[in-house]
């Protein structure tokens, strides 16, 4: 096996005899597999939409099979081969229809190192907005400008014909359709739950019998805590999850407890000794040794023998009868905890609300500069950084937040800034889940407009941590719109060529992370 495409990737050059996240040699060979009909379904699905002609079964089913193959999503193979069952049935069906020629497959050492790491970069970063795409489809909302990008990006790298030049281009235009896919996403999850206020969560949990859900999936949840009310039950949110306590619709659930544990890398010994059943929406699973027994995946993301919560059919909700039954069976929290708290729910409804008096705020100088601290976490000690970024950054400066990478300082108290008689802004605002980067944009752009500049004029430095495929679609977003200076760590992708990376840091200035002290004072002076 071969795989380079998360940050964990072994010795920072790649996973060769099984993956660092614990993928099989078998389970990589069927993703592979996966990739290559994927490209094989688009150059057929690209040839159709020459035609005038489209596949709607085709481009949906291409957000499914690419969010598989995203790290920490799928690693049961017989979910795996299953949907490679259908992508072939799909692409011979499209390939008659068509008539459209299958390229040669592409052999990874036959190919230019430059133009290798520029594949790998539109392939990643295709990935993660399928992953968006795919969440976007579920609430109802889709675009075709998504398919039919995906249709003739996913064509090209079907073949080896694409120059540097070519291939720059598509990663720049994948930047700009998965901004259009967080935008959906956002418009569906904002019509279906509200937007998000700001709210205090609770950390600490209370007396009862307890289902802990994870990942992204919010209308899971909600489904969830319909099916769970009045049975004496309370429902944890945990990683990525945490920004659901801002949804008015989700929040008005009193057994919506509280949020539990930290982010995804410390769940093995997290949900060891969480007294309940877990509830996996989407990644990020690790190998559930010793609770494989109270532990159900659903949608995208499944593990070998851990049992799988059935999809939705014809828009009925899931039944997730199993995991209240499992949650029933287990002893539950003997007693409350003292209630601790963190906040989340700022997201650009919210923020946008207040902008006059922020805007106010830092025109009187009462803030100096905002430090966005967004993207993944991950078990490396490099990690460590953000942690003593973040509490390192002066008292006038405010941290904004997304992705589970807050976990690392999130719980620490960063108190407030009093920036009108009647407001304290706290210092740490939860913008909310990694495809939240686009209210970040959003708040970023308006604020921009207000001071009469671009977003690389404001007082603000983006200061991010990646891990998996999702962040390399938001770092090309964020790219595309001509944002520069961008703080990256806590290692480089190994994808990148050292061309391609100096191509990065020409153009847009990324620069990978030194010291907390040293980037502080690069930053502020
Ligand atoms: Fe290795 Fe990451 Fe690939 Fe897993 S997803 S096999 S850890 S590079
Ligand atoms: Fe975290 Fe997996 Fe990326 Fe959505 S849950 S941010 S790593």
């Amino acid at each position: 096996m071969f795989c380079f495409q998360c940050e964990q990737t072994a010795s920072c050059k790649g996973c060769t005899v099984k993956g660092v996240c614990g993928k099989l040699p078998s389970t990589s060979a069927l993703q592979d597999e996966i990739v290559q009909t994927v490209k094989e379904m688009a150059v057929c699905n690209h040839a159709l939409r020459q035609n005038g002609k489209k596949d709607t079964a085709a481009d949906r089913l291409t957000l499914e099979l690419l969010f598989a193959t995203v790290t920490n999503v799928n690693f049961d193979d017989n979910r795996l081969s299953e949907l490679l069952r259908q992508a072939q049935e799909l692409r011979s069906r499209l390939q008659h229809e068509t008539g459209a020629a299958l390229p040669p497959k592409i052999l990874r050492e036959t190919l230019d190192e430059d133009i290798h790491s520029l594949r790998e970069l539109l392939l990643y970063g295709i990935k993660g907005t399928a992953a968006y795409a795919c969440h976007a489809l579920i609430l109802g909302k889709e675009d075709d400008a998504v398919y039919a990008f995906f249709a003739k990006a996913l064509a090209v790298l079907a073949q080896n014909m694409a120059a540097a030049d070519e291939l720059l281009a598509l990663n720049k235009e994948c930047g700009q359709i998965n901004f259009k896919a967080m935008e959906l996403l956002d418009a569906g999850n904002t019509e279906h739950f509200g937007h998000p206020v700001p709210a205090a969560v609770r950390i600490t949990p209370k007396a009862g019998k307890a289902i802990l859900v994870s990942g992204h999936d919010l209308l899971d949840l909600e489904e969830l805590l319909i099916q769970t009310g009045g049975k004496g039950i309370n429902v944890y949110t945990h990683g990525e999850m945490l920004p659901a306590h801002g949804y008015p619709q989700l929040k008005k659930y009193p057994h919506l407890a509280g949020n539990y544990g930290s982010a995804w890398q410390n769940q093995e010994k997290e949900f060891a000794v969480f007294p309940g059943a877990i509830l996996m929406t989407t990644n990020c699973i690790q190998n559930p040794i010793s609770y494989a027994h109270r532990i159900f995946t659903t949608g995208c993301v499944a593990w070998n023998g851990v049992k799988h919560i059935p999809d939705r059919i014809s828009g009925k909700p899931k039944d997730f009868t199993p995991v209240i039954e499992a949650a029933l069976q287990e002893s539950g929290f003997a007693a409350d905890e003292q209630e601790q708290t963190v906040l989340t729910g700022f997201g650009h409804h919210a923020v946008l609300g207040i902008a006059d008096k922020v805007i106010a705020a830092v025109k009187a100088g009462k803030i100096r500069h905002f430090f966005l601290i967004g993207g993944c976490d991950g078990a490396k000690s490099g990690r460590n950084y953000y942690t003593e970024l973040a509490e390192k950054i002066p008292q006038d400066c405010v941290i904004l937040t997304l992705a589970c990478g807050k976990y690392r300082f999130h719980k620490h108290s960063f108190g407030s800034i009093d920036i009108d008689e009647t407001t304290a802004l706290p210092r740490l605002l939860d913008i909310g889940q990694c495809n939240d980067a686009y209210s970040a944009i959003r708040i970023a752009a308006a604020l921009a407009e207000a001071f009469d500049t671009d977003v690389n004029g404001l007082p603000l430095s983006l200061i991010l941590s990646w891990y998996e495929q999702k962040a390399v679609c938001i770092l090309l977003t964020l790219l595309s719109l001509g944002i520069k200076n961008i703080r990256l760590g806590p290692s480089l992708p190994a994808f990148l060529s050292t061309n391609i990376l100096n191509i990065l840091v020409d153009t847009f200035g990324i620069a990978p992370i030194t010291s907390p002290d040293e980037d502080l004072k690069q930053i502020l002076g």
